[in-house]
């Protein structure tokens, strides 16, 4: 079975599907099809009405959003899941997502507002709120005990971190979370995230 994923090269929410594949033996099955989602008549919205990347077109449908992409790959696959369906890890392991998550969506909506509007329209307020929310979360997740577990989570956490370094540097995510930039250097080392590093 060959599956399409919509994708550009530097998304970071793309990155976790690919990040995702890799890790569940899953990226020979994919093909990927770049799309521009910032022209007005792009071709994603064939398939993702949203317009939006990542999408997977796949004989089940189309999935739309980097967690249903992964559920639907964690679901083809012999392995143990990294969306654990049951057991105490499910929860933490949704939880840091949902962190995770979050904190890629508010660099993209920041990185947004600067490349993509206006220079005379961009709102500084919403930057240093977006700022903030990324601060906070980081600090959240510092004080947390992180293994190596490959899962969902994880996956998320090492591309949000990634994006950072590629986004916002002037960030400084490690000043004062030592414990992370230790985790993310072991992390970002797996074959997965090598094999899936983003370009502009
Ligand atoms: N919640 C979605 C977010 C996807 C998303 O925001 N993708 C960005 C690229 S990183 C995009 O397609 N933006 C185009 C737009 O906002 O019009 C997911 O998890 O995949």
């Amino acid at each position: 079975m060959t599956m399409k994923l919509w994708y550009s090269p530097a998304s970071p929410f793309v990155r976790k599907v690919l990040v995702f594949a890799h890790e569940t033996g899953l990226a020979d099955k994919i093909a990927l099809v770049p799309g521009n989602v910032w022209e007005p008549d792009t071709e994603i919205t064939k398939d993702n009405p949203l317009g939006k990347v990542p999408a997977l077109a796949t004989p089940d449908g189309v999935f739309a959003g980097s967690y249903l992409c992964c559920e639907y790959l964690d679901s083809l696959h012999a392995g143990s899941r990294l969306i654990p369906l049951d057991g105490p890890e499910r929860w933490p392991v949704l939880q840091l997502h949902a962190f995770a998550d979050g904190m890629i969506e508010a660099t993209v909506a920041s990185i947004t507002e600067q490349l993509r509007r206006p220079k005379e329209y961009v709102y500084q307020g919403t930057l240093d709120r977006q700022n903030a929310r990324i601060s906070r979360t980081l600090d959240r997740i510092a004080a947390t005990t992180l293994g190596q577990t490959t899962n969902i989570a994880t996956i998320t956490l090492g591309c949000a971190l990634a994006y950072l370094d590629f986004r916002a540097p002037q960030l400084a995510w490690r000043e004062g979370r030592g414990a992370l930039g230790l985790w993310y250097d072991t992390f970002s080392a797996r074959k997965s995230m090598q094999a899936t590093l983003p370009h502009a």
